[in-house]
Parts: C-alpha cells; structure tokens; sequence
C-alpha cells in the first residue's frame, strides 16, 4: 500500500510490519552501546526527544551547534555499525520510492514519551540533497506535520503508524515538518513510547 503526501513524499504503509522485531532488537542493541540522551539545542533548550544514533555519522546538538559526529560525545567512541536489518529496509524502501542505489551513512534514532514533539524544522545538515530521507515509525501513532518551503506554509497533519515507511526526496526533501506532542497509550511491542529512524546520506 502506498501512497504521495505530494511531490517526493510516499508513504508505505506498513512496510515495516514483517520485520518489526527484528528491528526493535537492533534498536534496543544500537542503545546500549549508545544511549538515547535529551541533547541540548544552540539555544539552551533540552530536546523533548531523547536520540541516540548509528552508522559512520551521529546528528549531535549541543550549545555550539547542530552537526554530524563520527564519535558519540557521550560514550566517547564511533557510533554503533548500522544494524543490516536497518540498511536492508532503507534500501529496499528508497528503491520503492524510485531511489536506486540509496546507501544511508546514518541513522537518528528518536524516541518519544507522551508530550515530546519536534517542532517544525528543515533537515539541512547532510551535504547532498539529491539523496532521499528514508523514515521508519514503530510503537505509538504519532500526528506528523508536513509543511511546505517555508516555515509560514500551513502544514498538513498525517497520522505515522507502527510500521509505517516515508521515504522523503526530490522536492520533498528540505519541506518543513515536525511532530506534535505524543498522545500516551499503550503498544503491544514497544509500550508507552514512540521510536523514528530517519536514515540519512550524510556526507
Ligand atoms: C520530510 N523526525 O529526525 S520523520 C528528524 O518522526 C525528524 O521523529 C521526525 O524530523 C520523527 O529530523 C519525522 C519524517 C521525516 C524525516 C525527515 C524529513 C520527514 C521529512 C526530511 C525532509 C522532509
Ligand atoms: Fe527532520
């Protein structure tokens, strides 16, 4: 099943089902090496979403500044090697979407507790914006906002479900969006949270 949110944007529903836990082990796996962690933005505020990630570049922020990392600051070491369950999905999806040949280097993982949101941004960090974003939602629904080229652009709401797939390219890729705060509930797997992965190209 899959469908367009609009140019670049396709949802595939559920396309993460089959593997769902194989993929919430790899998470679990991913944070024990490296911790999920509420950073810090430039501008002093603690993110409501605790992230951790894995591959050869973590998205780190603290008061200097958003960028990719070869080392978790926290655990002072690279980041943990990107799951294959992980690369094997982002690839698969991208090449669904039409994206041949998507090698991510990256992978945030986000986890959300009921009231943690992510405000509407763009994602402007990786250096190659021909290279799609792949994203993966698992546990609780969540309302996500996709807006338009700039941030004043009214942004439609589209429920992410447990399983759901994105892959965000072409000229969806530097679209606003965010995340409003996570209702609480209960899921059979993954309990009382939400968990993203967003795969990226970074460099
Ligand atoms: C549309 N994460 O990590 S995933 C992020 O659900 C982020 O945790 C949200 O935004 C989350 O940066 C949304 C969907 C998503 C990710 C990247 C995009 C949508 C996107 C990049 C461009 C356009
Ligand atoms: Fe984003």
């Amino acid at each position: 099943r899959e469908e367009s949110l609009g140019p670049g944007a396709m949802v595939l529903r559920g396309f993460a089902l089959a593997h769902d836990a194989e993929l919430l082990s790899a998470v679990r796996d991913v944070a024990l090496a490296s911790p999920f962690r509420h950073m810090e933005t430039p501008g002093g505020f603690r993110m409501s979403v605790a992230m951790t990630s894995c591959g050869s570049w973590g998205w780190v922020t603290d008061r200097t500044g958003y960028r990719y990392d070869a080392v978790d600051p926290v655990q002072g070491r690279p980041w943990p090697e990107m799951p294959a369950v992980f690369l094997r999905l982002a690839q698969v999806a991208a090449a669904n979407a039409g994206f041949e040949g998507f090698i991510p280097d990256a992978c945030l993982v986000n986890r959300y507790e009921p009231g943690a949101k992510m405000s509407l941004h763009q994602d402007k960090d990786e250096r190659d914006f021909t290279a799609p974003i792949v994203s993966v939602s698992l546990g609780l629904p969540a309302v996500f906002l996709f807006g338009g080229a700039e941030r004043a652009d009214r942004p439609a709401r589209v429920r992410l479900s447990h399983g759901d797939v994105v892959v965000w390219g072409g000229p969806a890729r530097l679209r606003y969006h965010g995340i409003t705060p996570l209702k609480p509930g209960h899921h059979p797997q993954v309990g009382g949270h939400r968990i993203n992965l967003t795969f990226r190209k970074a460099r």
